[in-house]
């Protein structure tokens, strides 16, 4: 699929290049014409005019881009700011003992996906839920098929609610205040991103799963008695057992927001979206902060070329001309309190994008509003990353490789008989975990993982860990969560 290789910034590169290479060329013809001309004192005098004039010129880059790079630069920690929560087994039986958080998992799915959403929800059951009986709450923007709340009542375990709800009117679909004549333009716009290429462009529905998952979702009667949710989708496989409560984790570290894979969004969805954020953080008067520059991908330009790139609003860039890294949270896994999201200071934002409509006219996707407004809103310590989950969906994963044996608890009552498991890996922290490679974390470039935690990550993995998809977590200290 796509987002394996969207990561193009030659568009903006050559532009820029083509621009320098303009004024570079027009100096040159203007010097190589006064030589031309003849050695006579005027054009000497002009020859040196010029000369002065790109000397000037680089003199100020020279100026420029030191303070650019300052303003734009990621501070790092002193320390890892984020940990892995736990390091191989703890005994669930003691974990599960602890008061539960109030919090859900909940899916959104469709009639027609009963073997998926069975397949996710018997892996959830069997790795985590089986001892803590969080309730699941399903939801469909139709009603739900008997077929289908009874394979999914029957998927868990008779300990664990289910509920099916369907979503609420003017959740769901264009939105309420949109007259028909925007709804014949929206579509319009849908069918040219269709014709255009781009990946379910076309596909109303698509359009309004984003719209719901990036605002609407949140202000859903059946969320309004939890305050954290998990999310899950249909065709996931969760790769390792999850031995602790991760809602409780989360409250007790004071964590907004959790993620397991990052990866590159590809910029013809939403190419305005980065900058129509930075509208509204410039608006609000929300600073830039290391986790808000995280999100840049920062380029060596001289202040004319952004000034260029940001005025004429050009795809991917901000108003200062300074694009984004494209890099954002993969959102069919989040673990995160709904408090932040329900907020006065989220749902601005959300009403925001609402108002510029580009759920509709671009195909802007919960994940990287999601990701922008975290890093905007949110300080670096309330972003955690799952690297201690095994997480599986549309071919790409993460897998932490497994703790040494001591911290299997291979005896351990609760765990029971797992089967067979991938032999423990240096650095690994997962507990039971069934990998598809001993040595690799994931099967997609770290590139996003490493950006994205910058401003929380003491160390950055080098290039060549990167590009193989291995990731240094920080496990000298796991600090896990106690059993007493
Ligand atoms: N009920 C319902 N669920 C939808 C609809 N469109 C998408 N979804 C759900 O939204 C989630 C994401 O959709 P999916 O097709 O997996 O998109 P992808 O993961 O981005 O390729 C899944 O949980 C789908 O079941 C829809 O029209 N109705
Ligand atoms: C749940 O199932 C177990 C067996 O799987 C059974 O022993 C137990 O009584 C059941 N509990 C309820 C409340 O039905
Ligand atoms: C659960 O969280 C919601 C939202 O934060 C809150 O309104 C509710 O009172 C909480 N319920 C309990 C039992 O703590
Ligand atoms: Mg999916």
């Amino acid at each position: 699929m796509g987002y394996y290789h969207a990561y193009s910034q030659h568009g903006t590169l050559s532009l820029a290049f083509d621009l320098l290479a303009r004024v570079g060329q027009i100096l040159m013809l203007q010097f190589r014409r006064l030589r031309l001309s003849g050695p006579n004192g005027r054009n000497r005098r002009r020859i040196k005019l010029l000369l002065k004039i790109a000397i000037l010129l680089f003199v100020l880059y020279l100026i420029d881009l030191p303070i650019h790079l300052y303003r734009t630069r990621v501070v790092r920690p002193d320390q890892d700011l984020d940990q892995p929560f736990a390091s191989g087994c703890l005994d669930p039986s003691v974990m599960a003992a602890q008061p539960r958080e109030n919090a859900t998992f909940v899916m959104l799915a469709r009639n027609s996906e009963t073997e998926d959403a069975r397949s996710t929800v018997f892996d959830i059951e069997w790795q985590f839920n089986r001892w803590f009986h969080y309730p699941i709450l399903f939801l469909n923007d139709v009603p739900w098929t008997e077929e289908f709340k009874d394979a999914l009542s029957r998927a868990v375990s008779n300990e664990t609610e289910v509920r099916f709800e369907v979503i609420e009117k003017g959740k769901w679909g264009f939105p309420e205040e949109m007259n028909e004549e925007k709804k014949t333009k929206a579509k319009l716009q849908m069918k040219k991103q269709g014709e255009k290429g781009i990946v379910y462009g076309d596909m109303e529905s698509y359009h309004h799963m984003c719209r719901f998952y990036s605002g609407e979702f949140y202000n859903l009667e059946a969320l309004r008695p939890y305050k954290w949710y998990w999310r899950l989708e249909p065709s996931v496989r969760y790769s390792c057992a999850l031995t602790y409560d991760p809602f409780a984790e989360m409250a007790k570290r004071d964590k907004v927001y959790g993620w397991t894979i990052a990866l590159w969004e590809m910029g013809e969805t939403c190419p305005s979206l980065f900058k129509t954020t930075d509208d509204y953080r410039i608006e609000k008067g929300i600073p830039r902060t290391p986790a808000w520059n995280a999100l840049y991908q920062v380029m060596w330009y001289p202040a004319p070329v952004r000034w260029f790139l940001g005025f004429f609003g050009v795809s991917e860039h901000d108003n200062s001309g300074i694009k984004w890294n494209m890099c954002h949270y993969w959102s069919n896994f989040e673990i995160a309190n709904l408090d932040f999201f329900r907020s006065d200071k989220y749902q601005d934002y959300y009403r925001y994008l609402e108002s510029k409509s580009g759920f509709y006219s671009e195909r802007w996707g919960d994940a990287p509003v999601h990701t922008l407004a975290v890093h905007m809103l949110l300080p670096p310590e309330k972003i955690h990353h799952f690297s201690d989950i095994g997480y599986e969906h549309d071919k790409l994963w993460q897998c932490p490789g497994n703790a040494p044996m001591d911290q299997q608890l291979l005896g351990n009552k609760a765990l029971g008989d797992t089967g067979k498991m991938t032999a423990p890996s240096e650095g690994g922290t997962g507990c039971r975990c069934k990998c598809q490679e001993n040595k690799r974390r994931r099967n997609i470039n770290s590139e996003c993982t490493s950006e994205l935690t910058r401003p929380a990550a003491h160390h950055r993995p080098s290039w060549w860990q990167r590009h193989n998809g291995y990731y240094h977590y920080a496990v000298n200290n796991p600090n896990n969560p106690s059993q007493g």
